[in-house]
């Protein structure tokens, strides 16, 4: 009996907890109509625009962007319980539209620019008078209007209780209680959301421009929000201390002369040439004339290695930026920025360039990559650096069977630019081109497609009966190294199917190309100690107590990250292999020497003047010589050459470098080279709205 009464308790305790948590819904649900609403339009809205950009079912219900939306809206609506009656219907109304307009402007934009909207374009207002027509005509269309519809029904909902004058008047206390509740409960979706977060989420968050990732992964409020204060940071930190920047700016250049002052023997031996640049991307040194059982990775490049100069101790100087950042110092001889990348936060800014000092003398300027054209912000860049025009991957037919990787793979991508070049140099007198590759990049793991080329090792070994046998053991077969040298022989034979087709439509005839790696494979330094130490008969790295073991430390791994710079012509008009220390920041003065311009503001040299006294900094604040690695956040060094040095000579090559660091950014943030910068800074208002200037100031 009593056992009964117990459990008869139990049931009635429950009940009425759940009739309590049901009442307690309900009521929610009742006090709040509104405001549910209002969360679930925009979370429809902001699910409809991912649906009509990006439609994969990964995208539109991806359940990370689903509760970032909710957060948002939430966190953002909450608010609206700090006002009274009819102000908080409104507020919630307002807060609606403008979630509804994020989401329709940015379904127009993807239409016409398969990338997401962003506030800092607003200040390149050519665009809008350039494509204003454009858009109305051919880019609104009706699925632009589809978020109307979930707004059209809170509009009625919000008029439906407006009418009935159906408000709830709360308390002080009661708006006070409801609006912590609220923004609570938001922030709690929102802790959830953060801790479901991987390291290259928030890493790509940060630098924000790969739009589509993240508007998939965070929605677009959080993108959108995201944006504009990536947007507004340059500006801020542009806002203080430019009067000292121009005078230490000045200062820096003051012994410069205006015009070139020096003649060597390259000095003008490629005036009024065509002038073919390939960034190779990912394209390390460690691959040039390497063999695999007597088959080279790089044949092709070998090849215009014994044919032209070859620069074999040539350092890219990226940051987080990677290719934008060689993009940027290959231009300008400038160094990536201190925060953010240039090419997404200061694009807007003036820079004196290669492409902009070879329009002077009267080339066309053009840049050539099958990724999209927001990808890492080039679309604004490319036309700020002085670009004449940017062939990206609208221009270029990319079908399913034609990609690897990232996209377009290199051959169709060649064959498809070799056409447009043909066309170039027939209307143009002379041409400037910055051909971007992308088939090499990590993680190099579409290896079906780029064709046979097995790194494995043939060798003889000896048994422990002193027998021998001959073995084809795997070495690098299966690793991420062995992999990226079979994506290197695919970018490789791409380059000499280019040059042949470009040789046999005249394309090479009177033209200069130059050719060099963007930075390094970022492979880990574990898969270059397997190659160095690989042992064919336990298929292992060899035992550190083997003889025959090599130390491969972290600066033997920095020093390996060096990429290769070639420069090369049919004629063969300069050849030879040349070993001086060289950063990407050399290669504007040393091109401008042999090409016939002159940049006073270039950071790096010409080096065939600066030769074995030149000096390589790194955005990190390390720096190489021909004498030594300098690892400035650990205060170590490795000496390259058995020679003693200079008591002085680290503290003097720090000081240059964190200097030329400092000039860099300054240049950069407080756009030193606009004419107009002073003014600019007096309005708080820097930035050049994308153009670049060949003169000097
Ligand atoms: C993308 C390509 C790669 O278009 O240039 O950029 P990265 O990842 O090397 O910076
Ligand atoms: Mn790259």
């Amino acid at each position: 009996m009593k056992k009964k009464l117990i459990k008869l308790k139990d049931k009635l305790i429950k009940n009425l907890k759940r009739i309590k948590t049901e009442k307690l819904i309900s009521n929610y649900f009742k006090d709040n109509k509104l405001f549910i609403v209002y969360v679930l339009v925009c979370v429809i809205n902001s699910t409809l625009l991912r649906f009509f950009t990006m439609p994969t079912m990964e995208n539109y219900l991806s359940f990370k962007a689903i509760i970032a939306d909710t957060a948002v809206v939430t966190i953002i609506g909450s608010f609206s319980y700090l006002f009274k009656a009819k102000k908080r219907y409104t507020y919630l109304l307002v807060c609606a539209i403008i979630f509804t307009a994020i989401c329709t402007i940015n379904s127009a934009y993807y239409t016409f620019y398969t990338s997401f909207a962003s506030v800092s374009m607003l200040s390149l207002t050519q665009y809008i008078g350039e494509v204003g027509d454009a858009v109305v005509e051919n880019v609104l269309q009706i699925k632009d209007l589809v978020y109307i519809l979930p707004l059209g029904f809170f509009i009625y909902y919000y008029h439906r209780l407006n009418k009935r004058n159906n408000y709830k008047h709360y308390t002080k206390e009661t708006r006070l209680k409801k609006f912590k509740h609220t923004i609570i409960g938001g922030g709690l979706i929102l802790l959830v959301f953060i801790l479901s977060l991987s390291s290259l989420e928030i890493s790509r968050f940060v630098k924000q421009w790969n739009r589509e990732y993240i508007v998939m992964r965070f929605g677009i409020y959080m993108y959108q929000g995201n944006d504009i204060i990536t947007s507004i940071q340059p500006k801020i930190s542009a806002m203080f201390g430019y009067d000292d920047a121009k005078k230490e700016f000045t200062e820096y250049y003051k012994d410069r002369s205006d015009e070139q002052d020096y003649k060597n023997e390259y000095t003008n031996i490629f005036e009024g040439r065509n002038v073919i640049v390939i960034h190779a991307e990912s394209m390390q040194g460690i691959a040039i004339n390497r063999t695999f059982n007597g088959e080279e990775v790089t044949p092709n490049l070998n090849k215009m290695i014994k044919e032209g100069l070859y620069f074999d101790n040539f350092y890219s100087q990226v940051s987080v930026g990677t290719s934008s950042d060689t993009e940027l110092t290959y231009n300008t001889s400038l160094m990536p920025t201190q925060n953010g990348t240039a090419f997404v936060s200061y694009f807007d800014r003036t820079y004196i360039s290669i492409p902009s000092l070879l329009k002077e003398k009267g080339y066309y300027t053009f840049s050539m990559h099958a990724n999209n054209a927001d990808f890492w912000n080039r679309r604004a860049m490319h036309e700020s650096l002085g670009y004449d025009k940017f062939y990206s991957k609208e221009t270029y037919k990319v079908d399913d069977e034609n990609v690897i990787g990232l996209g377009l793979s290199d051959k169709e991508f060649f064959a498809q630019s070799v056409e447009k070049i043909k066309k170039i140099s027939e209307d143009n007198d002379k041409f400037y081109s910055y051909i971007i590759t992308l088939t090499n990049h990590t993680p190099f793991s579409d290896t079906d497609k780029y064709g046979e080329f097995p790194v494995t090792m043939k060798t003889t070994i000896t048994n422990e009966d002193g027998t021998t046998e001959e073995i084809e053991a795997p070495y690098l077969e299966g690793t991420k190294l062995g992999n990226y040298f079979k994506s290197v022989h695919y970018a490789d034979e791409a380059l000499g199917e280019f040059f042949t087709k470009m040789d046999k439509e005249g394309l090479l005839d009177n033209t200069v190309v130059v050719i060099f790696g963007d930075h390094d494979a970022r492979l880990p330094r574990s898969e270059f100690n397997l190659m160095y130490n690989y042992d064919p008969a336990t298929d292992d790295v060899k035992d550190e107590e083997d003889p025959t073991y090599v130390e491969y430390d972290s600066f033997d791994y920095e020093l390996d990250r060096k990429v290769p710079l070639i420069i090369w012509t049919k004629d063969g008009a300069a050849k030879g292999k040349v070993d001086y220390t060289m950063g990407m920041y050399d290669l504007m003065p040393t091109l401008g020497n042999m090409l016939g311009f002159y940049n006073k503001y270039a950071l790096g040299h010409d080096i065939f003047e600066t030769k074995n006294d030149n000096i390589v900094v790194f955005p990190n604040g390390n720096w190489v010589t021909n004498k030594m690695y300098y690892n400035s956040q650990k205060g170590e060094y490795k000496l390259l050459k058995d020679e003693i040095i200079d008591e002085n000579y680290i503290e003097k090559n720090n000081e240059y470098t964190e200097q030329l660091l400092d000039i860099s950014n300054k240049a950069i943030v407080f756009d030193l080279f606009n004419p107009n910068s002073e003014e600019n800074a007096n309005n708080g208002n820097n930035g050049n709205n994308g153009k670049a200037v060949s003169k000097e100031n």
